[in-house]
């Protein structure tokens, strides 16, 4: 199958509530809605990236360039007979992660759609739920964190992530694991720390904490493994893991004990498919990470977590938590037992409301096969 045409469209959603991190307070979320037709069938895929280059080089701006001069280009020559054809032609491109990502989601909700299947059945999953976890951003002081821990863990969370910084870590934390004390409850740092702080994270032993996530530079691998060594800890790479060569590193290094894969941060399904299985080849647990995603790349990480090796609940929350009105119908929804059921329709398993990306778009762009 050839692909005949590709539409990129920029969408802006107003955030519910600012979702704060070490490096950033985000108020809405622009992102990248990529679609590809073929055969009579579109596909859709949401792209990770952000206006800033503040959680990885990429920008909306830089997918955009490099989607149009680079990757589409070269999509519309391929005679595709498995969505995983995407990944190792894009590969001579280097980086731009989430570009390609994109770009492969696409095609391969396009694929599930044009077979009639969900795309876990394409994935190698399975059907019923998977178990919802949840990320709480940084709170204006301790009693609202508390709060909010509270009211996450009343919805039904099976486990919860707080994001730290320095001067807003061990104190937050420990607070937490008073009220809680059998609570599956880790942290999320983005690289806020380095080897120099080693102390104060070593002071998160006590608390037992599933893991640290994260603490040191998006780049690096090695400060980790010196860290590891010195930690009782787990410690969880996000932003160093970008391919899955980096996650086979990472763990014969020792680097972490856990990955969290994104799929947008790894160059797409396949990719994120080559680092569950690197994780499963080293007997270590991989979970789903989230970017407040909207529907479409909510419902993309529902379908991935279906795979043996995502042992435990990731960043997928319900859609309700972000935003006010989802762009597809119905919206992720967690059930009060912490779990999302796994679509059955195909492709996604769930219709995009075009009125409302209609309503969100600010701009819009295609592109038809020469
Ligand atoms: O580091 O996991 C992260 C959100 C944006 C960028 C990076 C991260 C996050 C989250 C939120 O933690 C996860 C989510 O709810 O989608
Ligand atoms: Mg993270």
């Amino acid at each position: 199958m050839k692909l005949d045409r590709v539409e990129v469209r920029k969408v802006s959603l107003p955030l519910r509530t600012p979702f704060e991190t070490s490096v950033g307070r985000m108020t809405a979320k622009e992102f990248l809605l990529v679609s590809v037709s073929g055969d009579g069938v579109t596909g859709h895929a949401e792209c990770v990236a952000d206006v800033d280059p503040l959680y990885l080089p990429e920008t909306n701006a830089t997918v955009l360039h490099v989607l149009k001069d680079f990757l589409v280009p070269v999509v519309f020559t391929l005679d595709l007979e498995d969505p995983r054809a995407v990944w190792p032609a894009l590969f001579r491109f280097r980086g731009h992660e989430m570009a390609k990502a994109a770009l492969e989601m696409a095609v391969w909700d396009l694929w599930a759609r044009r077979s009639g299947v969900p795309l876990y059945r394409l994935l190698g999953g399975r059907g019923g739920t998977i178990q919802a976890g949840v990320s709480v951003g940084l709170q204006p002081d301790d009693e609202a964190l508390l709060e909010q821990v509270a009211a996450e863990v009343e919805a039904g969370y099976r486990r919860i992530k707080v994001k730290v910084k320095p001067g807003r870590d061990l104190e937050p934390v420990s607070l937490i694991r008073e009220r809680f004390p059998d609570l599956p409850l880790m942290v999320d740092a983005n690289c806020a720390y380095t080897l120099a702080d080693a102390e104060r994270l070593r002071s998160f032993d006590p608390l037992g904490l599933m893991m640290i996530e994260q603490p040191l530079a998006w780049d690096d691998l090695v400060d980790h493994a010196t860290l590891q060594k010195q930690l009782q800890t787990p410690l969880c790479l996000d932003e160093s893991i970008r391919s899955p060569d980096d996650a086979r590193k990472a763990l014969e290094l020792r680097a972490c004990r856990l990955v969290n894969v994104k799929v947008g941060r790894v160059g797409g399904l396949a990719a994120a498919l080559g680092v569950h299985d690197a994780c499963v080849a080293a007997g270590a647990p991989v979970w789903c990470g989230g970017m407040v995603e909207s529907g479409v790349g909510r419902w993309t990480n529902v379908h991935l977590q279906t795979l043996p090796g995502f042992t435990l609940p990731g960043d997928t929350s319900a859609s309700a938590r972000y935003y006010e009105e989802d762009l597809v119908d119905p919206p992720v929804v967690v059930s009060k037992d912490g779990t999302v059921d796994v679509p059955e329709g195909p492709g996604l398993g769930h219709e995009i409301v075009w009125p409302r990306v209609e309503r969100a778009t600010v701009f819009r762009d295609s592109w038809a096969r020469p």
